[in-house]
């Protein structure tokens, strides 16, 4: 469904059956994690959200998906960026009811604020390929979300900072757990030092 300005396609897409796609040319109320908000002057990304089962590993799924329907120079940073050239190019934001998982996704294509990234490709073509990808993904096994994440990772090999922790980003776990310094984090945000 295409939507012209709505507050956020993620509570156009709350209501919605399995597999619908809610797509908006603006969002007066986007939003991020933690109530954050999700900047863009309309017309200028591609702003999306997926209706699909609840899955643990869905918004690392949903990472590589993006970045495979990006192109080769789109990174992923834990949890939840998409990064090109290491800036910001996008986010992810899975919200879940019982039965289902909203997946939306935001992609700067001809506009982005002050230090992120845009990637200037037409949004109906990614799309499309995005829509594609995620089919594929969100119902992958981890096994493989997890070694294609690795593959197409920015942060595992790196120092960050992690809440007040500062050490190498190892790996991520069976649950998309970031692993510094052999302690796991479940949440939070993470600089690339
Ligand atoms: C995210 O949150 O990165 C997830 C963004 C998800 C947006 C999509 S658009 C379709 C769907 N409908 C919605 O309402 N949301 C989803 P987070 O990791 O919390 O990052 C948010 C932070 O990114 C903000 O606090 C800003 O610092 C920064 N930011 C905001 N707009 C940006 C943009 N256009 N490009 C790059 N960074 C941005």
């Amino acid at each position: 469904m295409r939507v012209g300005s709505v507050r956020s396609t993620q509570d156009v897409a709350r209501g919605m059956p399995l597999g619908s796609v809610v797509v908006a040319d603006h969002q007066s109320a986007g939003r991020g994690r933690l109530d954050r908000r999700w900047e863009s002057p309309e017309g200028t990304a591609l702003l999306v959200s997926f209706v699909l089962e609840p899955n643990p590993l869905l918004s690392l799924a949903a990472g590589v998906a993006a970045a495979e329907a990006c192109g080769p120079n789109v990174r992923l940073k834990w949890p939840n960026d998409l990064l090109l050239h290491g800036k910001k190019l996008g986010g992810i934001l899975v919200e879940t009811t019982p039965e289902r998982a909203i997946c939306g996704i935001g992609i700067n294509l001809t506009w982005a604020p002050d230090g992120a990234a845009k990637l200037e490709q037409p949004r109906d073509v990614l799309l499309v390929r995005l829509g594609e990808s995620i089919e594929r993904w969100a119902v992958a096994p981890p096994d493989s979300i997890l070694r294609r994440w690795r593959q197409l990772s920015a942060t595992l090999g790196r120092r960050v900072r992690i809440d007040s922790t500062e050490g190498l980003a190892e790996d991520i776990g069976a649950n998309g757990e970031l692993i510094v310094d052999g302690r796991p984090f479940v949440a939070g945000s993470v600089t690339h030092l």
